[in-house]
């Protein structure tokens, strides 16, 4: 039957009396409800760190860390202002602490990682260990650990905050707690962790202290870079990533957290890489060096210069293409093993 005149008003009808019983018709969403190929509502887009730094200093005067709770200014994504969110679910953000300061210690099931942009000498405890903050390191904070933050050296310290807050908010899983004191008590020595789980070895009778977590809490950048620095000198480059690792639970060769992948890669001299896309959205923070992200999607296009400290968001299923004159080192995060958990992770390497 198609017949539009008498079949219209019909249909209005029984949208407007069956709306009260908060019944709706599918037929009017199917097409949007599963469309051909993922179509995310996030953009791409960059934070240029030099836009950026003058309003956390000016967050820095504003308010103390402690009071604050945690300083940090949220990059949220231009398409999902409001939502803390910097793709559908993950959330990112640039956490300031100053000599002297503490963030209070707290847990919640959130898992986070940080990734040490701009300064030295801050550390995190992570339950009662505490690790020294150096630019390029990787420092993960699993699900359910108490964590604090705090500053006994000189010059601000800023990191990327990643989190799974918006998957977690998905969910509705979230669970907070705060701690009767400001700061841990330091359990362990400094660099025990990285002692026993950090050296392609375990302790003989261990068992895995954080569950499905990494029990490494630091990942330095020197021992990432200078993998990355050998293969590219001694292996072949990939034609889309240049030289890529990702970072590991060694206990299970995992991501380090369940609902977070990271990864290193360095862009040669000269690279000029292919477009690839991928169901998995991800967070950029430029290391060192310079270059250029191309990303396409739905017959637009977005050119990202991009330099050291700056941080860009590739959504799902867009296309991008990565290029470096001189050479360049990047870190990222997304929510992969999420998408390889449920069987629903797709990649393409296009030419
Ligand atoms: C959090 O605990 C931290 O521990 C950073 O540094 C950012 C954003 C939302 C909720 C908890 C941190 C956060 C956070």
């Amino acid at each position: 039957m198609n017949a539009p005149h008498p079949t219209a008003p019909l249909r209005e009808q029984l949208y407007r009396d069956m709306d009260p019983l908060n019944l709706t018709p599918l037929w009017e969403v199917l097409h949007a409800l599963v469309p051909p190929q993922p179509a995310s509502p996030c953009v791409p887009a960059l934070w240029k760190y030099e836009e950026v730094r003058p309003f956390l200093m000016r967050a820095g005067e504003a308010i103390t860390a402690e009071e604050a709770v945690r300083r940090v200014l949220i990059l949220e994504n231009p398409a999902l202002r409001g939502q803390s969110a910097i793709t559908q679910s993950l959330y990112a953000g640039l956490q300031l602490i100053l000599p002297g300061e503490v963030a209070p210690s707290h847990r919640h099931t959130q898992s986070a990682l940080r990734f040490i942009v701009e300064g030295s000498g801050a550390y995190t405890a992570v339950d009662g260990e505490r690790t020294t903050m150096r630019p390029g390191d990787f420092i993960i904070t699993p699900s359910w650990t108490w964590h604090d933050h705090g500053h006994d050296e000189t010059g601000p310290v800023v990191w990327l905050d990643g989190l799974d807050i918006p998957m977690i908010r998905f969910f509705d899983a979230g669970f907070a707690e705060s701690a009767s004191s400001k700061s841990q008590a330091v359990a362990r020595a400094e660099g025990s962790s990285f002692a026993r789980y950090g050296h392609n070895m375990a302790p003989v009778r261990h068992d895995a202290p954080f569950g499905l977590a990494s029990p490494i809490f630091s990942y330095p950048y020197e021992r990432s870079r200078e993998a990355l620095d050998r293969l590219e000198r001694d292996a072949p480059v990939d034609a889309w990533d240049g030289v890529k690792l990702r970072y590991i639970n060694p206990l299970t060769g995992g991501s380090p957290m369940p609902t977070m992948a990271t990864f290193m890669q360095k862009l040669p001299a000269g690279f000029s890489g292919k477009p690839w896309r991928q169901t998995d959205g991800a967070v950029y923070s430029v290391v060192e060096g310079n270059g250029e992200a191309v990303i396409e999607s739905g017959g637009q296009s977005w050119r990202f210069a991009f330099s050291p400290r700056d941080h860009f968001v590739v959504p799902s299923w867009h296309t991008a293409r990565f290029s470096s004159e001189r050479g360049c080192v990047l870190f990222s995060y997304s929510d992969r093993p999420v998408h390889q958990a449920l069987g629903i992770h797709q990649e393409e390497r296009l030419s």
